[in-house]
């Protein structure tokens, strides 16, 4: 398998998370966001929507981390990545889609040159917009993490989910932005259970070929 991604994209790195979780191998293709790589028409030839990751496999090219996940998890599914029980599943795939669909796409490169460069946001307002949502969004996902009293050290279970694949970066996104996570005792509890585990901190973007040395 080939993964076009980027050492510091988040949906990236979520997808490398899973990849190592499944133990499976791939080659890892850069595309530089910081020199708007994925929108020149080679990147755009595999994904028109000009966003990474895209995975190859074979003849087939995934694209949108989601429907990536949910693929490896139906065509891998050992280890599982979703909970046998259908409840468990739904909790999961909320928790994932609260930091895929409501806090990671409103702070994403193209929204944040958006502001800067079209709107004439200044740099201090720019980062009053991250904080904002990304703020609101890991009050919320403490709380869930919080009331789940059967939950060992994974956002749900004992065993590393989808919530975590999405988890963990979002966390890395928050501290690159100098969010104050200390507030979310359960959500930085997550975060530092999981990085003690390979596969997430083969996938941590300072080790990818791509980060600066
Ligand atoms: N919903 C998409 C979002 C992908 C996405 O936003 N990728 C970012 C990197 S994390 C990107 O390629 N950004 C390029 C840009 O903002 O121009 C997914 O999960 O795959």
């Amino acid at each position: 398998m080939t993964l076009y991604g980027y050492f510091r994209s988040s949906t990236a790195y979520r997808t490398r998370i899973a990849l190592n979780l499944k133990g499976l191998s791939y080659d890892n293709v850069s595309v530089n966001l910081a020199q708007d790589k994925q929108l020149e028409a080679e990147f755009k030839a595999l994904n028109p929507q000009g966003l990474v990751p895209v995975l190859q496999a074979d003849d087939l090219l995934l694209y949108q981390s989601p429907a990536i996940l949910e693929w490896l998890e139906e065509v891998y599914p050992t280890p599982a990545l979703l909970p046998k029980d259908a409840a468990g599943r739904m909790h999961v795939r909320a928790l994932s889609a609260m930091i895929g669909c409501d806090m990671h796409p409103i702070n994403n490169r193209r929204i944040l040159q958006y502001l800067r460069n079209e709107l004439s946001v200044e740099e201090e307002d720019v980062m009053a917009w991250c904080h904002r949502w990304m703020s609101d969004g890991f009050v919320a996902l403490e709380q869930r993490l919080a009331s789940n009293k059967t939950r060992g050290d994974f956002c749900y279970g004992d065993s590393p989910t989808l919530a975590d694949c999405y988890l963990i970066p979002q966390v890395s996104s928050a501290r690159r932005f100098k969010v104050d996570l200390s507030a979310y005792p359960n959500v930085v509890a997550v975060d530092a259970h999981c990085r003690t585990l390979k596969a997430f901190a083969d996938a941590d973007p300072m080790v990818q070929p791509d980060a600066p040395q």
